[in-house]
């Protein structure tokens, strides 16, 4: 029924991932580092960007085609039942609690299962429509796991690498997942996996030895059912110098300006985050409250202002956290809030990235503070666009991904709320010679390390027709 490809690194660039972000009508594409780095490479390579339309159709549609040139975009429909399933169900109350170390947040349902498979099939057939011989695919995130395994299945041997956006937790942790095991041999199928960090990639391969589904061959490579694949850390950067610019020239931004004028003398804290619990909303403002519960003289000389777009609303931990984060946020403004003074600064919104960069830039305190994360590029943002003669200070929760590189910002443990109030404290006192000195160390982490750089790096890796027999691939 399919062809049955050659491998090889020289063809186009297939993109997959769950949302696709097609541009507009007139060509201009989305906003966002990663997006502005896969199109990049797209651009230069030519190829095609496969995913979900975020559309849903009971019927099965034919597959949408954007056309731009050399580069393309193909989405597909799918049902309301496999959305349920597939995105909701398993990929959003299984796979991520589970990745972000919260089994007690973990929904495990057979259908829900079964369905995550069997979109991951029909996503499979739908791609192998588009393929030709010699096309690289990568593969992004969570979502998609499974698909290598459906086009090895349908005889595809092109290269296909995966990078996971999301943490892999230990064996103990990411064994409690349905289907687990076919959920990690789905991994082997790939010739290149991406985690962003060595503590991910360590127990990513401590699960292979576990379940003795696969053995090391040296160098990053690992052999499993006669087939050889290599696994890497490769921590995501964002558009550093673009990101200082954009801070730089927000000064006339009026979102930004209408922040200044309301703050008065005080300084600014700032949070960022989609409305997840990995990020530890909650008990970042419990944090700030106990600060200014221990440090009386600290009350109304700081604003802490947390800006947080809602997120995966149908899902019901969502739901049920929104309401927890609102009302630490009430009760601290109740408690410690003045007729002329408001602690907690909370908005649902999202804001332009020329925006966020002056508020960033505004903000004395940047407070990232995730339970787990990935990455976190929030973290990232928040250090390029600091003035580089007054700038502020990175709290920084250990158990985010960013906290491998970004060392010299003051490290937390998030789950403990008296030390991190202490810390919201030390960066407010911190003198200007020790906030210069750590900047610039982790300034010179994100000249080094740009989303461009990232992506560059896993292709070249993904590119190498034998990338487990060369010695300069990263790990
Ligand atoms: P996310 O969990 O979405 O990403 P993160 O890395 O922090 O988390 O990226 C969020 C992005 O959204 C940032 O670029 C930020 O600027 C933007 N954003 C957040 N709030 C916003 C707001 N109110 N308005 C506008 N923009 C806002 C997943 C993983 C991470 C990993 C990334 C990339 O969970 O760990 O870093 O993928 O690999």
């Amino acid at each position: 029924l399919f062809p049955k490809p050659k491998s090889g690194g020289e063809g186009r660039l297939v993109v997959v991932s769950n949302r696709v972000p097609v541009p507009s009508a007139s060509g201009s594409p989305a906003a966002g580092g990663l997006a502005v780095a896969l199109n990049a490479a797209l651009q230069q390579r030519g190829g095609f960007w496969f995913g979900w339309s975020g559309k849903v159709s009971e019927e099965e549609t034919p597959l949408e085609v954007h056309d731009f040139g050399h580069v393309s975009y193909a989405v597909t429909d799918l049902s309301q039942r496999d959305i349920d399933e597939y995105y909701a169900g398993f990929a959003n109350r299984a796979l991520w609690p589970v990745c972000h170390y919260r089994l007690d947040l973990t929904e495990i349902s057979a259908n829900d299962t079964a369905g995550y498979f069997r979109v991951n099939e029909f996503f499979a057939r739908r791609l192998a429509t588009l393929l030709k011989p010699d096309d690289v695919i990568w593969v992004h995130d969570y979502h998609f796991i499974p698909l290598a395994a459906y086009l090895r299945q349908m005889g595809f041997e092109n290269r296909i690498g995966f990078f996971l956006h999301i943490p892999w937790a230990p064996y103990d942790v990411s064994s409690a997942l349905p289907a687990y095991q076919t959920v990690l041999s789905g991994m082997t199928r790939y010739d290149v996996i991406g985690f962003q960090t060595r503590r991910d990639l360590e127990n990513f391969t401590r699960c292979l030895e576990q379940e003795n589904m696969a053995r090391e061959v040296g160098g990053g490579c690992w052999e499993a059912d006669g087939r050889t694949f290599r696994v890497g850390a490769f921590p995501i950067g964002i558009e550093t110098d673009l990101f200082r610019q954009e801070a730089r020239e927000a000064k006339s931004n009026s979102l930004v300006r209408r922040m200044r004028a309301s703050m008065e003398d005080r300084h600014l804290i700032i949070g960022v985050d989609r409305l997840d619990y990995s990020k530890g909303i909650r008990q970042r403002i419990a944090a700030f409250s106990c600060m200014l519960e221990r440090f009386p003289q600290m009350r109304n000389r700081v604003t802490f202002l947390q800006i947080t777009p809602k997120s995966r609303s149908e899902v019901p931990e969502y739901i049920r956290m929104q309401h927890e984060v609102a009302e630490q946020a009430g009760w601290t403004n109740g408690k410690f809030g003045d007729v002329d003074w408001t602690p907690v600064r909370y908005i649902n919104k999202a804001v332009s990235r020329t925006s966020l960069a002056g508020l960033y830039r505004t903000a004395r305190v940047g407070m990232v503070t995730p339970l787990r994360d990935g990455m976190n590029l929030v973290a990232k943002e928040y250090v390029a666009s600091q003035r580089g003669t007054d700038p502020g200070v990175l709290v920084l929760s250990r158990f985010a991904g960013a906290a491998a590189e970004l060392d010299s910002a003051l490290l937390v443990n998030p789950y403990d709320t008296e030390a991190t109030a202490n810390a919201i404290v030390r960066a407010l006192e911190m003198s200007l010679e020790e906030r210069k000195e750590r900047w610039r160390a982790m300034m010179d982490k994100l000249r080094a390390n740009t989303v461009d750089h990232w992506c560059a790096s896993f292709l070249s890796v993904l590119a190498q027709e034998r990338a487990c027999l060369s010695s300069d691939a990263a790990e």
